[in-house]
């Protein structure tokens, strides 16, 4: 049997995995389009059963269609030690975002079985439903639900912009499991991810170790004004709600700039109704992303924006009804996860440097739960929620072998805890 010191992944391995998985829901312009529980993620989730499952894996899947994958350790008594991420993409999501941190962990399994290594606890590779929010809001649906944030019944109602609820689409796609979600103890969880920013790059680092995430909140705006015919209404008579969402999307960005330098804000979906060329908008709907590393700016952030967007409303005789659909306070990971992660970094000669995630991850929720750390790795100009998003083979690879020591040397440490008793 290998020594925990010698052990390595496979990394091309581990990159034809993420290659072949790229074509569940490719895009022309090489990116993936594999949204929450449609038909790909189905498509993408059976092939990553199949894979665990062929190392002899036991498969759970709980209530909100998270899975499980377990290589049993020597103490089956112990919770598992687990690797994850995400497989939902954007609608013009990249080939490695949340992928990466779930197929490293396949890799994990896997070379741990071609090594026959046994770990003192079990060792889990899981992927969380939802991550991205992109088609049910908010993002991290389900590892909240997993940490107490959000109940299982919420979950399942939230509907996406045709009314499909997530619960309604969990049962379609076959993945509604039986274990109640949350009832699954963890030792520890660590989460391999890209960066989906430039630091790593810039700084010419191949390792993140990623001490927390920044505070993140989302809104739902409704602008309504009156619809009228764009020919015969003169202007002094309108009450144009995309004229008004245009005003306050830019007040939204002002909210940001007015918060520098490490405030970001974001309005990324509207929709103008009717929506016809010759009528002026009656009705707009659009969503705010506020973030910033400190949740007092957050709070203060928000402040401005209300402000800010009323005050329009007001002015331009316009309705407004902004509600806040999710608050995901700055998160701070686990300080013995940490240190597992940068030593691993240390060992492997990588160079490395602590980072703040910018991005929200499944590890921000979990973290709540169980003793938690993320690693990064770099992306091409920080690309990412793009098609164009690329990352290097060899960085990926370093990512899954510092994820590989990292669990290893947390598996040691409860080795050693029963070996004194303890
Ligand atoms: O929104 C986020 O940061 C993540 O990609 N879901
Ligand atoms: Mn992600
Ligand atoms: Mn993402």
């Amino acid at each position: 049997m290998s020594a925990a010191g010698n052990l390595g992944i496979d990394a091309e391995r581990l990159w034809d995995s993420i290659m072949e998985t790229a074509q569940i829901g490719a895009t022309a312009k090489g990116g993936i389009c594999r949204l929450t529980l449609t038909d790909l993620d189905r498509a993408v989730r059976q092939w990553f059963v199949a894979a665990c499952e062929a190392l002899g894996c036991r498969v759970v899947v709980d209530d909100l269609g998270n899975i499980f994958a377990r290589r049993p350790g020597r103490d089956e008594s112990l919770p598992p030690i687990a690797i994850g991420s995400h497989l939902d993409t954007q609608p013009t999501g990249g080939k490695f975002d949340g992928v990466i941190g779930v197929l490293a962990g396949l890799e994990v399994l896997r070379s741990l079985h071609d090594a026959g290594y046994e770990t003192q606890a079990p060792i889990e590779v899981i992927n969380w439903s939802n991550e991205e929010g992109s088609r049910f809001a908010p993002a991290m649906l389900a590892s909240g639900v997993f940490a107490g944030a959000f109940t299982r019944d919420y979950a399942y109602g939230r509907a996406d912009r045709e009314g499909k609820t997530f619960g309604e689409e969990l049962q379609r796609i076959g993945f509604r499991g039986a274990e109640p979600c949350g009832a699954h103890p963890l030792s520890a969880f660590i989460e391999l991810h890209i960066e989906q920013g430039p630091i790593l790059e810039a700084e010419g680092k191949t390792i993140g170790i990623v001490t927390g995430v920044q505070g993140m909140r989302w809104y739902e705006a409704t602008v309504t004004g009156a619809e009228s015919h764009a020919g015969s209404t003169p202007m002094k008579l309108r009450r144009d709600a995309l004229l008004g969402a245009a005003r306050m999307v830019a007040a939204v960005q002002a909210v940001a700039l007015a918060h520098a330098p490490d405030a970001v804000a974001t309005v990324g979906l509207i929709e103008s109704r009717p929506n016809s060329r010759n009528v002026i908008p009656g009705s707009v709907f659009f969503t705010i992303d506020l973030r910033h590393p400190d949740d007092a700016v957050v709070a203060s952030m928000e402040a401005a924006m209300e402000t800010a967007l009323h005050g329009i409303a007001d002015a331009d005789g316009l309705d407004l009804a902004l509600s806040r659909i999710w608050d995901s306070p700055a998160v701070h990971f686990d300080a013995n996860c940490i240190a597992a992660v940068r030593e691993a970094a240390t060992a492997l000669g990588c160079a490395s440097g602590d980072i703040v995630s910018g991005a929200g991850h499944d590890a921000a929720y979990v973290s709540r739960v169980a003793p938690t750390a993320m690693v990064f790795v770099p992306c091409e100009k920080g690309l990412s929620h793009n098609e164009l998003e690329r990352a290097e083979k060899a960085d990926v690879a370093a990512g899954a072998n510092v994820v590989l020591r990292a669990v290893l040397a947390l598996d040691q440490q409860l080795a050693e805890r029963a070996a004194r008793g303890a």
